[in-house]
C-alpha cells in the first residue's frame, strides 16, 4: 500500500497521509483528510518492515577509574536510511542514538561539541537528578562550534530509565524530530529483576520524510497540536521483528521519545507487566492490559510470550484533543512484531513479588489550591496564541491533620 502527501486548501499546507503500510486495518485515518479539498502531490517512501530489531549502540566508558564514567558525545548533521535508496538528512549524537549506561553512585563527565552548523545546543538530561548548570538549560546554550564539560554524580536510589535530548531555547522541538536523543539508563547497586530476561531497549520516535527523504518544515497544525509523524519507529526502524522463544519472559524498556504523539499501547498475544516508570522500579509488579506512554515518559516492562507465533506491540486511538485539521490516527499502527517460536524455553526464573521499598511521603501538611484557566486569543491569519495561567494560588493548613 502506497502512503501518500495531500496539499490541502486549508493554507496551502502539505499534510501527510497516515502510515498506511503500518496500519493493522489498512487506511483508516482518512477521516479528518476528508473534509478538505485533496490533490496528490507524490508517493511518500516505503519504509521496511519486520527487518530484525537493532539494539542502540552503547556509548564506552573511556575511563579506567572505578565509578566514573567518561566520554565524549558530539552533535552533528548526517544520514540516515529509513527508506530505500534515500538518505534522509538527521541530526545525531556520534553519529548515532547512543545508550548511555551507568550505576547509582557512579561520576558522570561527558566532552560535549556542538558541531550542529549555524544552531546553538544544549544536552538535557532527561529526568534526572543534575544540578542546574549541568542539565543544558535553555539559557545554558553551547554555541554552534563550541564545547563544554558536562559533569554529575548519580545519586544512590536513581536507578532508572533516563534520556537525553537537546534543549536549546526555540529549537527544541525542531532538534529532537530532526533526530538529536539518546538513551540513559542508571543500574541499581542490585538489580532485582532476573538477568535471564536480558534488558532490551526500545526507543521510539516519530518520523515524517517526503517523496525525496527529507523532513518537511512544520505545518500549522504541527504548530498548534505539536508534530506527530506518519511512521512509529522503534530504535530507528519501521515494525522491526524481534524472535523471542516460547514462555521467555523479556525486560523491555520503553521509552517515547517522539516529538508530540500520546502512545497507549497493547501487547497482543503477549503479556505485560508494568515494573517500572520514570521513576525507577515501582515496589511491586503491575499486571496491565494496556498503558499510555505520553512524549517523554518511560515504562519499564516484563513481557511474557506464552503463544507461539506473532506478538505484535499495537498502538489504540486516543483522544488528546486536537485543534485545526489533520488529526493522526492513532489506532492499530504494529510497532513491533515479536516472532515467539513452537520450541519452549527453559523454564525462567519467576519475576520477585517485591522489588523495592518506597518510604511513603507521609502525610501533607500544607494545601494549596491552584486554579488553572486557559485563554485563546483567536487571530486573523495569524498563530493562535493559547495563554494557560495560574490564577491564583492560596495556601491554607491542611484540614486533614
Ligand atoms: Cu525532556
Amino acid at each position: 500500500m502506497h502512503r501518500r502527501s495531500f496539499l490541502t486548501s486549508l493554507a496551502g499546507l502539505v499534510i501527510a497521509g497516515p502510515a498506511a503500510a503500518q496500519m493493522k486495518h489498512g487506511i483508516g485515518g482518512m477521516g479528518s483528510h476528508s473534509n478538505h479539498n485533496m490533490l496528490m502531490v507524490g508517493t511518500n517512501p516505503i519504509l521496511p518492515e519486520v527487518q530484525l530489531l537493532k539494539a542502540l549502540p552503547r556509548l564506552s566508558n573511556q575511563s579506567a577509574v572505578p565509578g566514573v564514567f567518561k566520554a565524549e558525545l558530539a552533535a552533528e548533521p548526517g544520514f540516515v536510511r529509513f527508506a530505500e535508496g534515500l538518505d534522509t538528512p538527521v541530526l545525531l549524537y556520534n553519529g548515532t542514538n547512543p545508550v548511555i549506561e551507568a550505576r547509582e553512585g557512579d561520576r558522570i563527565e561527558i566532552s560535549f561539541k556542538n558541531r550542529i552548523p549555524g544552531e546553538p545546543t544544549t544536552i538535557h538530561w532527561h529526568g534526572m537528578p543534575v544540578p542546574a548548570d549541568q542539565d543544558g538549560n535553555p539559557n545554558d546554550p553551547v554555541a554552534p562550534g563550541g564545547e563544554r564539560i558536562y559533569a554529575f554524580d548519580l545519586p544512590e536510589g536513581s536507578a532508572a530509565s533516563y534520556w537525553f535530548h537537546p534543549h536549546p531555547h526555540g529549537l527544541t522541538a525542531e532538534q529532537v524530530y530532526r533526530g538529536l536523543a539518546g538513551i540513559f539508563i542508571v543500574k541499581p547497586k542490585d538489580d532485582p529483576i532476573p538477568s535471564e530476561y536480558g534488558d532490551t531497549v526500545l526507543m521510539l520516535t516519530d518520523l515524517r520524510i517526503n517523496a525525496v527523504g527529507t523532513m518537511p518544515q512544520s505545518t500549522m497544525p504541527d504548530l498548534m497540536n505539536g508534530r506527530v509523524g506518519d511512521h512509529v519507529l522503534v530504535n530507528g526502524q519501521k515494525n522491526p521483528a524481534m524472535p523471542v522463544a516460547l514462555g521467555e519472559k523479556r525486560r523491555l524498556r520503553l521509552y517515547n521519545a517522539t516529538n508530540a504523539r500520546f502512545l497507549r499501547l497493547k501487547f497482543e498475544n503477549a503479556s505485560m507487566i508494568v515494573v517500572g516508570t520514570d521513576g525507577g522500579l515501582i515496589e511491586a509488579p503491575v499486571a496491565v492490559d494496556e498503558l499510555l506512554l505520553t512524549p517523554a515518559e518511560r515504562v519499564e516492562l516484563i513481557v511474557s510470550f506464552d503463544k507461539p507465533g506473532a506478538a505484535i506491540l499495537t498502538t489504540l486511538d486516543y483522544e488528546r484533543g486536537w485543534m485545526g485539521p489533520s488529526k493522526p490516527n492513532e489506532a492499530g499502527m504494529i510497532l513491533l512484531t515479536a516472532n515467539v517460536s513452537e520450541e519452549a524455553v527453559a523454564a525462567m526464573p519467576p519475576l520477585p513479588a517485591k522489588l523495592r521499598s518506597i518510604e511513603p511521603l507521609g502525610n501533607p501538611i500544607v494545601t494549596r489550591r491552584f486554579v488553572l484557566r486557559q485563554h485563546v486569543d483567536a487571530g486573523y491569519g495569524s498563530l493562535q496564541h493559547v495563554h494557560i495561567f495560574r490564577e491564583h494560588g492560596d495556601e491554607v493548613p491542611d484540614q486533614r491533620q
